[in-house]
């Protein structure tokens, strides 16, 4: 299903790319697109729950503002 999740503290290219990183590596997703300049990711989440895809971005240290 896709999820479009919204995140704060990512400031430079490398952030995004991290984010990207991050949210690839969890079994089922796929079509990652992240967004710097709207502090957001769009993505296939396949299975995963909200909790999931929150925990992979957190974990590396940016925040969740929200997941629709
Ligand atoms: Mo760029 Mo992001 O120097 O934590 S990697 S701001």
């Amino acid at each position: 299903m896709q999820k479009i999740i919204s995140i704060t503290g990512m400031h430079c290219q490398h952030c995004s790319a991290a984010v990207t990183k991050a949210l690839e590596a969890l079994p089922g997703v796929s079509s990652v697109s992240v967004s710097l300049e709207q502090g957001q990711a769009v993505l296939d989440a396949g299975t995963n729950s909200d909790a999931a895809l929150r925990a992979a971005i957190e974990d590396i240290g940016f925040d969740v503002t929200a997941i629709k």
